[in-house]
């Protein structure tokens, strides 16, 4: 922690107990805030934006740019900050600080680039444009599967856009944002006179994620996590006007064609399903193969989980760490006796290292046979759980696929460019990422990420998302000496 410039000081004898999933062991208590803590973060964050919006948007961009540098040196170390607090193997720790490596970079080049639009105007002498201007404070909340990623993709567009931020942090991984923290703030000393309240940190439980949503002086609240959490959060915030950048639960489905190739398909499932343990909103959770490809790749994939090595996050070569807690275990546990009880044949599940690690929960990933989709696979377990049916009839499986409540990730595999396109079209896929001939989870931050339905709608990182960040004016310039009125409404005083 050192390394990232976090004192020691910051890291005993507070109230939020910090254990890490890899072992179980208690490996810090951090502050813990409070509402009232809250309360003064956004006033800071609040008072730091009246002077940031005026800083040029480019300069705003070299902030951004100088925090990308501070990632890339401490990339490693980062890395394995992440694997250790949340169990995501190194490898996988290693791409999420990418991520946010990418992310700066995107967001320092769109730093030159929020532009808006000039538009005819019906009237002689006339000109329409639309400006783009910071909104102000944005509140973050974030979960312990991508646990700087999302804030990130997050912290990087608000800053350049001009507004500030507060992150709750999940209070699972709060080394992580106490890393990143000062990661940031580092990069702001070098420069000249950036507020040190563009960005800060609160520290607890969903009562301070509710302090945000709440707050009249957070008009952008950005919130990633369960879809029971955003529908906590979307009346309060919706309550009072404010706008809302939801990205909640995913229920990721996958077709598998006749044509597909199914080496290919086989190793996208496994990272797809196998992969983070399961714990990433993207993962995939349902799987639909046609009846000819079914048994040969049924047999390809529990051959695949059968070896996959699971461990240690840390150990090169581990591919599948632990889940993050008991809880999460409970919950796999309970919705494979679910769908055994629907008539599943469940591949995998158990647990394994209870007796060397009994406070840390790891699994065999499990595949779960099933005759059709019951409500267990209409739900989101967050774990390696992965419901396989059969299917006969494409539009059939597309109907099955979109027949849950969550909208987020999907992907289709074949060789049939008919079939790909079907899926990728209105008629196809209902979710907001639509793939073929790779898995669900894994999009890069260019596209803009987020989902339909109960996924909430919001979207984050690349393309056009940062509008979102911003609020739009509608400007019209009268440079004539006349007064023309739109739809040609006549208003002549009398003279
Ligand atoms: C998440 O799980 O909340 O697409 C984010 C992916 C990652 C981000 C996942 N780039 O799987």
């Amino acid at each position: 922690m050192a390394e990232f410039g976090v004192s020691e000081a910051a890291l005993t004898g507070g109230g939020l107990a910090v254990r890490s999933p890899v072992n179980g062991a208690l490996i810090a208590e951090v502050r813990l805030d409070t509402k009232a803590d809250c309360e003064r973060a956004v006033e800071a964050a609040d008072s730091a934006f009246r002077i940031w919006r005026l800083v040029p948007a480019p300069k705003r961009g070299e902030l951004v740019r100088l925090f990308g540098e501070e990632l890339r040196a401490r990339k490693s170390a980062l890395g394995h900050l992440i694997a250790i607090e949340t169990g995501k193997i190194l490898q996988e720790g290693l791409g999420e600080v990418q991520e946010m490596i990418d992310i700066c970079g995107f967001a320092a080049g769109l730093s030159r680039q929020l532009y808006g639009l000039t538009l005819p105007s019906e009237r002689p002498g006339h000109r329409m444009m639309e400006t783009w201007h910071p909104l102000g404070v944005a509140g973050v909340i974030t979960a312990f599967n991508f646990p700087v990623a999302v804030w990130a993709w997050n912290a990087a567009i608000t800053l350049v856009c001009g507004d500030t931020l507060v992150w709750k942090p999940s209070e699972k991984t709060p080394l992580c944002a106490l890393a990143c923290q000062a990661l940031l703030e580092r990069a702001a000393k070098r420069l000249e006179s950036i507020p040190s309240a563009v960005g800060a940190v609160i520290l607890g439980g969903p009562e301070l994620g509710e302090a945000l949503a709440a707050n009249p002086r957070v008009p952008l609240v950005s919130a990633t996590g369960s879809t029971r959490m955003g529908r906590a959060l979307a009346p309060r915030i919706a309550q009072r006007f404010g706008r809302a950048i939801l990205e909640l639960g995913g229920n990721n489905g996958a077709i598998v064609t006749p044509t597909a190739d199914l080496a290919l398909a086989a190793r996208a499932i496994l990272f797809a399903a196998a992969g983070t343990a399961g714990q990433r909103c993207t993962s995939l959770r349902r799987l639909f193969l046609h009846e000819s490809v079914y048994d040969e790749l049924m047999a390809r994939l529990k051959a695949a989980y059968a070896q996959i090595p699971v461990g240690n996050p840390l150990t090169d070569g581990t591919l599948v760490g632990p889940l993050i807690g008991r809880a999460a275990f409970e919950s796999m546990q309970e919705s494979l006796s679910e769908a055994r009880r629907d008539g599943a044949k469940v591949f995998g599940g158990e647990r394994l290292y209870e007796d060397l690690w009994p406070e840390a929960f790891y699994v065999r990933p499990a595949l779960a046979e099933l005759p059709r989709q019951t409500p267990v696979v209409a739900r989101e377990t967050f774990a390696p759980v992965l419901y396989v049916m059969r299917y006969r009839d494409l539009d059939a499986a597309i109907r099955e696929h979109n027949a849950v409540a969550q909208g987020l990730a999907s992907s289709i595999f074949t060789r049939d460019l008919g079939e790909a396109e079907l899926f990728m079209s209105g008629a196809g896929s209902d979710c907001g990422i639509v793939n073929v001939n790779i898995g669900p989870s894994g999009a890069e931050i260019g596209g803009a990420f987020g989902g339909e339905k109960e996924t909430g709608g919001g979207r984050e990182a690349g393309s056009d998302a940062w509008k979102t960040y911003m609020r739009r004016a509608t400007n019209t310039i009268n440079s004539s000496q006349g007064l023309p009125l739109a739809q040609g409404i006549r208003f002549d005083a009398p003279r």
